[in-house]
Order: C-alpha cells, then structure tokens, then sequence
C-alpha cells in the first residue's frame, strides 16, 4: 500500500495570553523534554528543583530546541496516576522560572484540563495529550478557547498495565484510525487542523516490532494534512536492539532512529538530549528533500 507523504502548512502562527509564537515546519523542529518528576523512566529526579528544570530548559536552547516540554507525571509502563494539584505544584515554578528565558514556545506533557489552563495563563502556550483528549475530554475546550496547539498522542490502554501484551490486528491502520477519529474529537471541540499534531506513541501499549513498524511506516501513520511528531527518546525498544539497560546511554541510537522518523515525514522529535537528534535529523531532512 502507498500512502502519500502528509502535506501540512509550512509554519504555524498562534497567539496565547497576548504572546505570539511561531513554529517553522520548512525544517526539522526538536521539543527538549525536562520532566519536573521524581520518577520519569530516564530522568526522573534530575530537575524536580525548579532551578535544575530551567537550566535543563538553558541548555536545550542553547542545543537548539524549538520546543520545550515539560512534564510533571511519569506515564512510564507501570506507573499511577498524580493528583492534579501535586501536578500542578511541581509545574508552576517551572513556568514562572521559563519567563526569564527567550521567548519559546513551552508545551506542558499534561492530560487534565484544570492543569492545561492553569499552565496556559501561566506561560505554557502548547499542549502535549499522551491521552489525545480521552481522560478528560475539556482538555480539547479548554485549548480550543485559549488558541494554542494540541499535540494527540496513539495509546492502547493505560500507562498502569499497557504494556501487558498489547495485540493489535494491523498496527498501522489502528494507530491511524484512532489518530483521525482523536483529531476529528478536537476539530469538532473548536481546534482548528492546523493546530493538531498527531504522534504514534511509541512504547505506548505496543511490543518493540510494534514501535518498529510505527517508525519504518511513520509516513503512513499520520493521516494527510495534519503536524506530526515522534517521540522514541530513549525508549525501551532501543535499549533492547542494543542491549543497553540505561536510558541516558540511549542518545546515539535515539538520533539514529529519529534521523529514520525524519526521514519518513517526522515534522517534530521529542528528545532528551538536543544536539545528537538535532544534527542527525538535519541529516536526514536534507535527504529527504535532496537539498542542503
Ligand atoms: N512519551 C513520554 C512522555 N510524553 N508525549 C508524547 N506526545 N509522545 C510520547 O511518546 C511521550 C510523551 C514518555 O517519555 P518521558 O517523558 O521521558 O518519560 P516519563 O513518562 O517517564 O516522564
């Protein structure tokens, strides 16, 4: 089966809390992820104190991310929920310390919608849903009225039990599907297309062949029209090609694949360590536009 290759608008233009952000997808575009948890699968504990977060956020930038991420609940295989104002505590002096850095765009990795317009008035101007509006289906409201992006994640299951032997008949075509239908929720809830950015979740209810197959057919995945993102930072399916059991060891083969994700339309890589993925997808952009 060919499918075409996503075509979406070149860059994106929104504005939240009166501040104006632009995202320019005529290159590759890297969200530096800094998790503000104790117990993230590759980091946790490392920035918990808001003053290790913002530095972490410093030296993405000056890696060159165009995105920072932040995230105050694992959704690791295994992991329980957080209340939203244990969430919230460990978010806002993350947000209030960003302010003192160039204006960037700051997503927060959050599926609540208390938490996502509390993080909107405070200075996050883009939403990252692992739960692609499900949990709580506000979320999608809340982002349509405060006019910022939405990125909707693929999971099969919940983070608790997911990765108990995830089945799927045609993993392409179910990750689509659920994909389209999520971005169909979000349009009808007021999200212009242009705002939604659809990601296959990698390590989310699926086997490491799954996640293989997600990336070698990455250009299938995203329906035509919409953003896309990838984000295999890391991830257990790396560590077992190469037999590395630390995630933090993961960095080379985390630029390698996500090179390949380029290569196959990724428009944004979620990473933890910028510079690698950053030259290794400009690399691969380069090929797959056959231009400098
Ligand atoms: N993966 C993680 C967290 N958030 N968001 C999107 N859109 N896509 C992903 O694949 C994704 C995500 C898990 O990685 P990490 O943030 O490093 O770990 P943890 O959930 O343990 O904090």
């Amino acid at each position: 089966m060919t499918t075409p290759q996503p075509h979406s608008a070149q860059s994106l233009e929104w504005t939240v809390g009166g501040r104006t952000f632009r995202l320019d997808f005529s290159k590759p575009l890297v969200m530096g992820i800094i998790n503000v948890t104790p117990d993230s699968f590759s980091d946790g504990g490392r920035h918990l104190l808001p003053q290790d977060a913002v530095a972490q956020a410093r030296r993405h930038l000056a890696e060159g991310a165009d995105i920072l991420d932040i995230g105050a609940e694992t959704t690791r295989p295994g992991s329980d929920p957080v209340p939203a104002d244990e969430e919230w505590r460990r978010l806002a002096p993350v947000l209030a310390g960003l302010a003192s850095l160039p204006p960037t765009p700051v997503s927060v990795d959050t599926y609540k919608a208390e938490v996502a317009d509390r993080a909107l008035t405070a200075g996050a101007s883009m939403i990252n849903d692992v739960y692609a509006g499900r949990q709580d289906p506000e979320i999608l409201r809340v982002v349509a009225r405060r006019g910022a992006p939405i990125v909707l994640m693929h999971m099969k299951g919940e983070p608790k039990t997911m990765q108990d032997d995830p089945v799927y008949d045609d993993v392409v075509a179910e990750v689509r599907e659920f994909l389209l239908e999520r971005a169909e929720a979000a349009m009808a809830a007021g999200v212009p297309k242009e705002r939604i950015i659809l990601d296959p979740g990698l390590g989310f209810g699926k086997t490491a062949v799954h996640n293989l197959t997600l990336l070698k057919r990455f250009d299938e995945v995203i329906p035509a029209g919409f953003h896309s993102l990838m984000a295999l930072s890391r991830k257990g399916f790396l560590g077992r090609i190469l037999n590395v059991s630390v995630p933090s060891q993961r960095d080379l083969a985390t630029a390698a694949a996500n090179a390949l994700a380029v290569l196959k339309g990724a428009e944004i890589i979620r990473v933890h360590n910028v510079a690698p993925s950053l030259e290794a997808s400009r690399v691969a952009f380069a090929a797959r536009r056959e231009a400098i």
